[in-house]
């Protein structure tokens, strides 16, 4: 009588979801949920779970009694615990222990998937789906995970399990079979591997051979590019920062044939192989030098309204000698501002923060067009030929969402980014999920996915969006990061996505989570102060590169891209605030990724030591968050993720009908029959052509009478054994 006292919820076939009873799927930051019955659920079956410690950590334990509201638990170490019965989260069953796709879990909450990849990461299995994404968990050391025997595998398909190997074959194959070009998508903080990932996608890419060695050339432009990429020559964080889109393109039988790198967003930041000159080669080092020592360039007060002028020191010297321009120039340049009133042209003395500014975005742009410039170099030397394929795959290595103690300018942008990748990832999702339903003729207008349209209208509705109000206030002289904030505050505070904080902050739901953003320094920024002097000082100078900068700078403030020109300081210098100009790359991007299949990637960095072996849980969870992991999971399991065939179905539950005429009939009228049998709510579930379709959690139903009943036929036949025996 007392088997099923230490039973754990049974995992049966691949695709079944076990579920005893309906539970929330996830709880992610927003939408924190507690496991819905926990008391029935720990009384009646006594099982492992996960309990909280004071650290924040999660905690394995075996239930041993409830009590309404109280529960006693144990831990391995044998200890014994009162805890709150409402804070307990249902743990896997051992069977469950390191799936290789969060989907297969039972129980989808936070420290089950924790726990999931720990186990896995423990043992080198950095690598792991969460439905159609790769999740990825830096090593810090080298794992035998890589190289020519594992290409092969992957290639002949002898090996499976998650790898970038298996992302980027699956992405070929279906750039052959489909004819559509492909996107791998990488993302993550600082440090989680995103680089690192990209080369190895690069390396699966390059082992499929090309021709004229132009798959090693492609491998040989990561390391140029991040040298100047990630240097880390400016003290602003925005330099470090940019996003990279690899092209690479492929001929009619498959081999590379060229490759084209883009880079994009916040941009502010070997040389022979790509065919540099020798010439140009030194002319990049002397602007690097320049931007080095642009920033010891200092100030001093030369009159008592504060107005400063550079010091004539060996700083300012050495940067008019490395531009090639003359030091009087430079100096103006540097402390003062032609500003056009009417038909007159007035020159204007700087105050020291001025001036500083104008110094430091004068570094920024030679630096951000040093960067281009070579970029553009690269791509020249790797064009694709003359013949035209059409075919490719496109690898983007991109900052992903950020939520900090303070978040500002920079996060406010890559958010806003990140906003429209998880946008572009869940229509994706929905569009791969729609087909199916579609090919089983189900009735999918009854899936509901949860969309971040909304938080995309904040930031886009023109007038009242945050872009459109951050503009607006940046063209006013007047305007500060106060009256920015309050004017968000007077026109949004009716839109959920947003909310109005204390002083200068506010609020945005994101997919991710919620993030308030500090406006100090958002219009500075958003102006990105580069005048027109220092673009004249630039097309002035004898070196050539800089030269080209500025002519590169004047044709691209003349561009109409996206939203409209944007005035700073009287007339002279008409050009596009940062924002509009992000907004516009980011269309761009969209644009590009919009005809490509997409396969994302989610690196994951496990502590912040850098070193081996190390899974800090919070850290871990809080990337999770970021990186949407629980939300992909959840909106995959959102549908009707539980499917079977009719004949599946009916074999596994076609013996709990009460009328045993069922037997003789078919597959499609015997499912039928137990679904009425057994009142699953119409809204639960969905009939196909070929498949039964149903919501998380509905089979569980059906698993527990399927196995109360079999316990119960099992007993009588063992009775009748002994009795027999
Ligand atoms: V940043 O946003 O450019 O600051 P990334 O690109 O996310 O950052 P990166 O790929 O540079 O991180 O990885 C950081 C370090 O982690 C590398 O230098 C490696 O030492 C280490 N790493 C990352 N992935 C792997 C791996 N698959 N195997 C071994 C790895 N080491
Ligand atoms: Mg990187």
């Amino acid at each position: 009588a007392a088997i099923l006292v230490e039973q754990r919820p049974s995992v049966g076939d691949e695709d079944l979801d076990t579920v005893p009873t309906p539970l929330p799927l996830v709880s992610t930051f927003h939408r924190e949920r507690r496991w819905a019955d926990t008391s029935s659920y720990a009384a009646k079956k006594k099982l492992q779970s996960w309990f909280q410690l004071s650290n924040g950590d999660w905690e394995l334990g075996k239930i041993l009694s409830t009590s309404g509201t109280e529960s006693v638990i144990s831990p391995p170490d044998g200890k014994v615990l009162k805890v709150k019965t409402e804070s307990l989260v249902p743990a896997n069953p051992d069977i469950l222990d390191g799936v290789d796709d969060l989907m297969q879990l039972s129980y989808l909450n936070e420290p089950s998937v924790l726990y999931n990849l720990q186990y896995r990461y423990n043992r080198d299995m950095i690598y792991t789906k969460a439905g159609p994404v790769l999740v990825a968990i830096n090593p810090f050391k080298e794992v035998p995970l890589y190289g020519n025997n594992y290409i092969e595998a992957y290639k002949n398909k002898s090996m499976e399990s998650p790898h970038v190997y298996a992302i980027t074959d699956t992405a070929i194959r279906e750039m052959i079979r489909d004819e559509v070009n492909q996107s791998i998508i990488i993302s993550g903080e600082s440090g989680a591997g995103k680089t690192e990932t990209a080369k190895i996608a690069m390396q699966y890419l390059a082992a499929l051979g090309g021709g004229s060695g132009i798959e090693y050339e492609i491998l040989k432009t990561n390391p140029i590019l991040e040298a100047f990429g990630n240097a880390k020559t400016l003290r602003n964080d925005n330099s470090s920062r940019f996003g990279k889109l690899i092209e690479i393109h492929f001929s009619e039988t498959g081999k590379i044939s060229g490759a084209k790198i883009q880079t994009f967003l916040l941009e502010k930041e070997a040389l022979d192989i790509v065919h540099v000159s020798k010439e140009d080669q030194e002319s990049v080092f002397a602007m690097l030098a320049a931007v080095l020592w642009l920033g010891n360039v200092s100030f001093s007060v030369v009159d008592n309204e504060n107005h400063v002028e550079p010091l004539a020191d060996e700083g300012l010297t050495t940067v008019a000698k490395l531009i090639g321009c003359n030091v009087g120039e430079l100096k103006l340049a540097l402390s003062t501002r032609k500003m056009r009133v009417g038909n007159d042209t007035i020159v204007q003395k700087l105050s020291l923060s001025q001036a500083v500014d104008t110094r430091d975005a004068l570094a920024k742009s030679i630096y951000s067009c040093l960067f281009d410039w070579l970029v553009e170099q690269v791509n020249k030397s790797l064009a694709v030929g003359k013949r035209r394929t059409g075919r490719s795959i496109s690898i983007l290595d991109i900052y992903g969402f950020e939520s900090f103690e303070r978040n500002s300018f920079e996060q406010f942008c890559i958010n806003y980014a990140n906003e429209r990748l998880q946008q572009h990832f869940n229509r994706h999702l929905f569009k791969l999920e729609q087909e199916e339903y579609i090919q089983d003729g189900i009735d999918w207008t009854k899936v509901d996915f949860d969309d971040n349209q909304d938080c995309l209208n904040l930031f886009e509705k023109k007038p009242l969006g945050l872009l459109s109000l951050l503009d607006e206030e940046s063209t006013f002289p007047n305007g500060t990061d106060l009256t920015f904030a309050n004017k968000l505050k007077q026109h949004l505070n009716s839109n959920s996505c947003f909310r109005g904080e204390r002083g200068k902050a506010f609020s945005v739901s994101h997919y991710a989570g919620e993030v308030t953003y500090d406006t100090t320094g958002f219009l500075e920024k958003n102006r990105d102060l580069l005048h027109l002097d220092s673009i004249q000082l630039l097309s002035s100078c004898s070196c050539h590169l800089p030269q080209i900068f500025a002519s590169n700078m004047l044709t691209q403030s003349e561009k109409p891209v996206v939203g409209p020109l944007y005035k700073a300081g009287g007339a002279d210098s008409q050009k596009l605030s940062v924002a509009t100009k992000f907004k516009g790359q980011l269309f761009q991007l969209m644009q590009r990724l919009e005809n490509t299949t997409p396969h994302f990637i989610r690196c994951i960095k496990p502590n912040n030591s850098q070193s081996p072996g190390s899974y800090e849980q919070g850290l871990v969870l809080q990337q999770l968050r970021c990186c949407g992991v629980l939300e992909v999971v959840r909106i995959s399991r959102s549908g009707f993720p539980t499917r079977m065939s009719h004949q599946k179905f009916a074999r596994r539950y076609g013996f709990l009908l009460l009328e045993s005429v069922a037997y003789s009939q078919d597959p499609l009228s015997i499912s039928v029959a137990i679904l009425h049998q057994f009142d699953i709510l119409p809204e639960m579930y969905q009939v196909g052509y070929t498949k039964l379709f149903f919501r998380t959690g509905q089979i569980g139903v059906l698993e527990d009478t399927r196995n109360h009943t079999l316990h119960g036929i099992l007993r009588v036949q063992s009775c009748f054994r002994g009795h027999q025996a």
